[in-house]
């Protein structure tokens, strides 16, 4: 394990931001001071004046108290609230703007010992007047710095923002100072790819901004721990399409698009010098690719191209991608994900430019033409999320059989955003099926799993790992061909998901219990209890919401947002769940503290929708507790039983089959044995 050296890190950070378009955020005082406990973008104001910055390249103009956003770059440029003094605490945002563009999302971006994370806090649909209003949460890693909130866009439309607005939740921690913490030395830590060497690759994805880093730990621990890395960003449509060129002059580059990799050199550069195999990552993508490259003469405001025409910029495009990369890096890039994430979160193909240009064989036209122009030994992939799921199996299936057929696609890549309430077994028995029908290789792309929120959450991460990757050798050595196992990020504090602890690494690069758990997999031996480790109690205090107080304890599952209305099946006040964006955005509460008991739940229920249900959130399965015909409108009292495993964290959730509002009432929750 690490020794000695540790190394102080103090006021880095500067001039190492990735948007070169944004404005500083003020700078943290030294010692003790006033942190308002909300803060409010005053549009009235100029920028940097009213709590408002502009993020990224696009312009601001305010007019009669809103802030109008223009000549937006890319989709990721909108406008930030600068919240640097709320690191270390759970903060909300609240913001409500009008855009042609199809959604919006709120996320946080900050700097944490020299790199850069991007975090989605909630995502945003139009109402049926037009306005979105988006409302989230997120805990922002104590040592983040310049943490910002802002508001992106699924494209490149302007935005009109009526307010802004992000506060504390619950009590402030006011952290004082500049954020100070030691770096570990890694480079003592034994080794994940030497310890799988028999089994797979052990990869990682890694920013950019790691190469640039004044810190060499984390390089250290990319060198020592790992051997594969992914671009996280750097190689995705967004990335390398070069806007400046193509906007400059459409003519020229119409059926051509001009790309650049200014983002992707030093990643590249680090993998070429040190040997370290490349994941490229992603060719084919509905998300993080402009729009404008969809559009006749790359023109937002004109026509959709023809299928003839985006047929010729996705070759021209992917011909030219994979071959820049084999020119300049020969060999580095070992497989290339062609096609990220085409199935639509409620099943079949997704609908996006994609298909509204080319049309649905646009998967099968991709691979066609990433097997004509990459090197013969340059593997092929799908990649997508929820892969474990049993329908999305079938979707993914019947989407490839045809690219299998044609001998142009040579392995599955599972994305793997799991939690510890996944099922091991249903996990590698979807990767022996994605095996066993296309004939291809497995690669696990960008495993990283949410700590289950028990008491002693790290340690049973650990053990999950364990369990999870004791399920993928045993898979590999039964003849699952998993050729590499990839973790979406570092550190827990750079994660997308840092405030769900996913990964093997705490932010100063001490390795985590769940590193440990992986290595037991493989070398034997048990996750040590740490020494704060305490017996779990279960609680079988009888849990009752009746909305009387005004007040809810569960919370959203994904982006719903909960109000207390009244029109209550008893009393005054029930609980609406509405503005969810898929019939899972619903309400959640925890029954972790019954596990290893069987539970009786009764509920009223009303909506409009066909269908309401009563689901236990489990990866992979999410069984039906209860489920309720409420097309009538009227309030349902419903009474279910369900057993919840032993050493389980579990929440359950209430769900509509559309996204018709549902309204809640009298919950309760006891154990029956
Ligand atoms: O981790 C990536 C994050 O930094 C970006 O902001 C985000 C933008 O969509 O993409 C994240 O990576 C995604 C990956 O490319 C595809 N699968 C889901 C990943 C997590 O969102």
């Amino acid at each position: 394990m690490k020794k000695g050296f540790v190394k102080i890190i103090a006021g880095l950070m500067a001039g190492m931001l990735l948007l070169g378009g944004c404005n500083a955020t003020p700078k943290q005082s030294e010692g003790p001071h006033d942190v308002p406990l909300t803060i409010t973008a005053d549009f009235t104001k100029k920028e940097n004046k009213g709590n408002w910055v502009t993020y990224g390249d696009c312009k601001i103009t305010t007019k009669d108290g809103k802030a109008i956003i223009t000549d937006r770059k890319a989709s990721n440029c909108g406008i930030a609230i600068p919240c640097p003094d709320y690191r270390g605490n759970t903060v909300k945002a609240t913001v409500q703007a009008t855009t042609d563009n199809d959604s919006l999302m709120l996320s946080l971006r900050y700097e944490i010992f020299g790199n850069v994370s991007y975090v989605n806090i909630a995502p945003g649909m139009k109402n049926d007047s037009g306005v979105i209003d988006i409302t989230g949460s997120i805990e922002i890693p104590a040592n983040a710095e310049n943490s910002q909130i802002y508001l992106e866009a699924s494209d490149v439309r302007d935005i009109t923002v009526n307010s802004f607005e992000v506060s504390i939740s619950g009590e402030l921690n006011n952290l004082t100072g500049e954020p100070v913490e030691t770096l570990s030395d890694p480079s003592q830590v034994a080794s994940l790819s030497a310890a799988y060497a028999d089994y797979f690759k052990f990869g990682v994805a890694s920013p950019a901004t790691v190469m640039t880093n004044k810190n060499d730990g984390f390089r250290s621990l990319i060198k020592t721990q790992f051997n594969s890395v992914t671009p996280e960003n750097e190689l995705k449509p967004d990335s390398v399409l070069d806007a400046e060129k193509n906007l400059a002059d459409p003519a020229k580059y119409n059926e051509a698009p001009a790309i650049h990799f200014d983002a992707a050199k030093p990643i590249l550069d680090f993998c070429k010098e040190n040997n370290i195999p490349m994941r490229g990552h992603t060719l084919v993508w509905h998300s993080q690719t402009p729009s404008w490259f969809f559009y006749e003469n790359y023109d937002v405001n004109g026509n959709l191209a023809s299928r003839e025409l985006m047929l010729k910029r996705m070759e021209n495009y992917i011909d030219s991608v994979i071959n820049w990369c084999e020119t300049n890096y020969p060999g580095v890039i070992y497989a290339w994900d062609v096609c990220n994430e085409c199935i639509d979160d409620g099943g079949g193909i997704r609908q996006s430019y994609w298909t509204q240009t080319i049309g649905e064989d646009f998967v099968e036209k991709a691979f066609e033409f990433a097997r004509k122009h990459a090197p013969a030994n340059v593997q092929l992939f799908y990649n997508d999320y929820n892969e474990y799921q049993g329908s999305k199996q079938d979707d993914i299936l019947a989407l490839l059989a045809p690219v299998a057929a044609a001998g142009n696609i040579d392995g599955m890549g599972m994305q793997s955003h799991i939690s510890s309430g996944l099922d091991v077994d249903n996990y590698v028995g979807a990767a022996k099926r994605y095996a066993d029908e296309l004939g291809v290789v497995i690669h696990i792309t960008e495993l990283d799993v949410q700590a289950p929120k028990s008491v002693n959450s790290m340690y049973d991460q650990g053990v999950y790992m364990k369990k999870l990757f004791t399920a993928i050798i045993e898979a590999d050595k039964a003849g699952v061909p998993i050729e590499c196992v990839t973790v979406w990020g570092l550190t827990d504090d750079m994660s997308w998901k840092s405030s769900t602890k996913p990964l093997l690494f705490y932010g100063n690069l001490t390795p985590k219990p769940a590193y440990e758990g992986v290595m037991c997999a493989v070398n034997g031996g048990e996750v040590a209890k740490p020494a704060d480790w305490v017996e779990p109690k279960s609680d079988l205090t009888p849990y009752a919401e009746d909305f009387e107080d005004q007040k809810f304890n569960g919370g959203p599952r994904y982006s719903s947002v909960q109000k207390i209305v009244g029109d209550a099946y008893e009393g005054d006040y029930c609980l609406e769940n509405s503005e969810g964006y898929a019939e899972y955005d619903g309400y959640a509460v925890d029954v972790s503290s019954f596990a290893g008991h069987t539970i009786h739940i009764t509920f009223a229920i009303k909506s409009k929708c066909d269908t309401c249900k009563l689901t236990a959130d489990i990866d992979g399965t999410w069984p039906t507790i209860a489920e309720v015909a409420t097309a009538d409108g009227e309030w349902h009292f419903v009474e279910a039983d369900y057993e919840v495993e032993d050493g389980m964290a579990l929440q359950i959730y209430w769900e509509s089959t559309d996204m018709n509002p549902f309204y809640l009432d009298n919950v309760t929750i006891e154990a029956t044995n």
